[in-house]
């Protein structure tokens, strides 16, 4: 293979599951129909100054009221899978309680028409939107959220059981509780240390509550998981201390460990006992969490490089997201993200195709029997509409490289099951609002027509031939 991981005509096996990926309050709009309810990303975006333009939620893609015309445009792409996420406040709209059967009806009906024109629906329950009573109550930081969060799973999981073909529990739980109750760049937008750590365990609890629960009522076999964004922690000095292993236990080990070890890491624990004692995990909880998942999803973007903070310079921010007000590494701020070698996409990431080919490996030597999915890949750059196309040999490129890097990864003995590309349109990008576009598909904002970019041209062939197209 190339060593720029530019490789065309590279084939994956006829199982190999090729999609692509979006979010509920990304892509839906309609925030206040059917009986759904307020979550945290409308009080978010709602609230002056935490979203770019102040862009909202409130109409986005409008696939909400655009479903057909959208399943018609994934059967164009000739999509094998789908992976969507539920808005937990369309089905109990106050967190707990009263169920909501509009919100059922609408996923029943995306399910159903992914099955009639032969797309498998991967169905993630929690992308983000928290009912917002439930963060009145306090939030992921407030231990009931998790029993919460799983009544929900047992509420769509006897709706959609008999036709849901993988179910996710969580997205990134990494950026729910530290970018959610540590720095603050998404909602709820809090800033304290031992909140986003408390989160960080309610989340774990509710990921392996919502399994029991889902187990109980479906149907049809399908896979279990759960999708992390893992961080690919690079050493950035010779000597880098324990900058890389204390990112590595915050970012990666905090999830992997007691979902897939039941336990925390103890280097985690020491790391953070300045902040909390951790007596939020009580007996019984780690039981509870550590269960057999059919596929690990993998969220992959891009790489980090740290190394201890030398007290002067400016440390840049770990998150992405410039400036933020708090911390999303409680316990080792002082560990410094450095600048990265280019080229970026246009949030600024580096574009390290080798990143994703070490995570996969990686994870494959850690946790040998498991089996993977990169549940999440893709990139944001400066599109332009130009007479009815968008020629975006960047994204191409991006993806090009990509998928080599996995193809790759499958060479060393990964079990990879699948790759959903982030995302199928552009759409809502948090913080960002609609600054950043990610999709194949491209969405203008007047008039929500959509248009295939040249890379969703490019990957509807990949997905037909199953090979990286030339
Ligand atoms: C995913 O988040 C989300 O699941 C999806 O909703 C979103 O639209 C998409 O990605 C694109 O953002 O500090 O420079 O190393 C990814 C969020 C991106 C958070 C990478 C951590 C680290 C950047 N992650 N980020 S850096």
């Amino acid at each position: 293979g190339s060593p720029d991981y530019r490789d065309s005509g590279l084939e994956f096996p006829a199982d190999f599951l090729l999609g692509s990926a979006t979010a509920s309050y990304q892509i839906e709009g309609a925030v206040a129909e059917d009986g759904r309810g307020p979550s945290i990303w409308d009080t978010f975006s709602h609230t002056p100054g935490l979203v770019v333009n102040g862009d909202t939620g409130d109409v986005a893609d409008d696939h909400y009221h655009r479903l057909d015309e959208d399943l018609d445009m994934m059967k164009g792409l000739g999509l094998e899978a789908y992976r969507f996420s539920i808005a937990w406040p369309r089905i109990v709209p106050t967190g707990s309680g009263a169920i909501n059967q509009a919100g059922i009806d609408f996923y029943s009906r995306l399910v159903d028409g992914l099955i009639a024109r032969g797309i498998k629906p991967i169905a993630t329950l929690y992308h983000w939107d928290l009912p917002q009573p439930l963060e009145d109550a306090g939030g992921w930081p407030n231990r009931d959220t998790a029993y919460r969060f799983a009544e929900y799973a047992a509420v769509i999981g006897q709706a959609l059981g008999d036709r849901v073909e993988t179910w996710t529990t969580l997205n990134e739980p990494w950026c729910s509780a530290y970018l959610g109750y540590g720095s603050g760049v998404h909602a709820p937008g809090r800033t304290n240390g031992a909140d986003a750590l408390a989160a960080v365990h309610h989340l774990n609890l509710a990921h392996g509550l919502a399994l029991t629960e889902l187990r109980k009522v479906v149907t049809n076999d399908p896979d279990f998981s759960v999708t992390l964004n893992l961080h690919v922690v690079r050493p950035g000095a010779d000597d880098a201390g324990d900058a890389v292993r204390r990112i590595d236990a915050l970012a990666n080990r905090a999830f992997t460990g007691p979902m897939l070890r039941g336990e925390y890491p103890a280097d985690l624990l020491a790391d953070t006992a300045g902040i909390t004692d951790w007596a939020f995990v009580l007996p019984g909880d780690l039981e509870a969490i550590n269960q057999s998942i059919d596929v690990l999803g993998v969220n992959y973007y891009s790489t980090a490089t740290v190394k201890p903070w030398d007290g002067v310079s400016p440390k840049q921010s770990a998150d992405g997201h410039g400036t933020s007000v708090g911390s999303p590494w409680p316990g080792s701020e002082d560990v410094e993200f450095i600048a990265q070698p280019g080229p970026y996409t246009e949030m600024g990431w580096n574009i390290a195709p080798d990143g994703l080919e070490d995570l996969l490996v990686s994870l494959h030597e850690q946790f040998p029997a498991q089996p993977l999915m990169v549940t999440e890949n893709g990139a944001a750059f400066p599109d332009v509409l130009d007479e009815g196309q968008v020629h975006d040999a960047d994204r191409i490129d991006y993806l090009r490289r990509h998928f080599t890097a996995a193809h790759r990864a499958m060479g060393h003995g990964v079990d990879l099951r699948g790759y959903q590309v982030w995302s199928l349109m552009d759409n809502f990008e948090w913080a960002y609002g609609y600054t950043k576009r990610f999709g194949i598909v491209y969405v203008d904002y007047e008039s929500l027509e959509r248009t295939v970019k040249d890379s969703g041209h490019w990957y509807a062939e990949l997905v037909r031939t199953h090979r990286i197209p030339a």
